[in-house]
């Protein structure tokens, strides 16, 4: 009871979301800028989008992932449980084991990685300058996803080099953790790892289940919209933004994701 109390009154506390003008402070006056991967650092949703409808004509199943169906199916975190959900609501479906789930999510993962090596998914606007800046500010920088550490590393080493890791003092995936968001889990196992206090930190999310994983840690969050969650609730964020070019002044026009279309 007195958890739900203190979660409610973390998520009360951050209802006073700060004017974007505020949010280059916000980032500033951070020890470490806690980034989520899918959607903030890069538009990789469609991506995947595509690698599940890839993997499911390679596996035989006539199933289809149209950009309707996944954004709803977007509101479950985890590619596998994803498809667990979306296998459940096809009462008629043939059974599928553990096995051929984790086999689907090893093909899919494989079909993500090729398209991320086409080079057809930069890093968002701003992302890059972000980094840098903070870097060059002496900021710690850390990853908090619902995502593998395959895939991380095959957006990050496309877009920041081979040896984007040793910038980064803590890189928490999905799987290592029990419950993946929206449970606060991975940015707790940050937290722990950078020997941080919470309202020191600043979460970078683009979806309401980062929102509040990361604001049940007790991690005030910067939202950037994206895609395929454009028009979720954020009232709990500090700052929410188009993108991070807007920390670069007036809303600048920023150039679509040309997978992304
Ligand atoms: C987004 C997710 C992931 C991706 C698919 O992660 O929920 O499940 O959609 O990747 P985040 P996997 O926004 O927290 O980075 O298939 O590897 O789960
Ligand atoms: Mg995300």
């Amino acid at each position: 009871m007195v958890a739900d109390h203190r979660e409610a009154s973390i998520m009360q506390a951050d209802a006073l979301a700060l004017a974007p003008t505020d949010a280059t402070g916000l980032i500033r006056r951070a020890a470490a800028l806690i980034f989520d991967v899918d959607g903030t650092l890069a538009e990789t949703e469609e991506l995947h989008r595509r690698a599940f409808n890839q993997a499911f004509a390679r596996h035989g199943l006539d199933w289809h992932w149209d950009r309707a169906v996944y954004k709803d199916l977007l509101r479950v975190t985890g590619g596998k449980e994803r498809m667990r959900a979306y296998h459940e609501r096809l009462w008629i479906a043939p059974p599928l084991s553990g096995a051929d789930i984790a086999e689907l999510h090893r093909i899919k993962t494989a079909h993500y990685a090729e398209l991320i090596d086409t080079g057809c998914c930069p890093l968002r606007p701003g992302v890059a300058d972000l980094l840098a800046e903070a870097k060059a500010r002496g900021q710690r920088l850390a990853i908090a996803t619902t995502t593998s550490h395959g895939n991380i590393d095959a957006l990050l080493s496309r877009t920041l080099g081979t040896r984007w890791a040793a910038d980064f003092d803590a890189v928490v995936a999905g799987d290592d953790v029990q419950h993946k968001k929206p449970a606060p889990d991975v940015y707790r196992e940050v937290l722990a790892r950078l020997k941080l206090d919470a309202s020191a930190c600043l979460a970078i999310e683009d979806s309401r289940n980062g929102l509040i994983a990361a604001s049940r840690a007790g991690i005030p969050v910067l939202i950037t919209r994206s895609m395929f969650f454009r028009d979720d609730d954020f009232s709990e964020a500090r700052v929410v933004l188009d993108d991070l070019l807007e920390l670069a002044g007036p809303k600048q026009k920023t150039e679509k994701q040309p997978h992304a279309q």
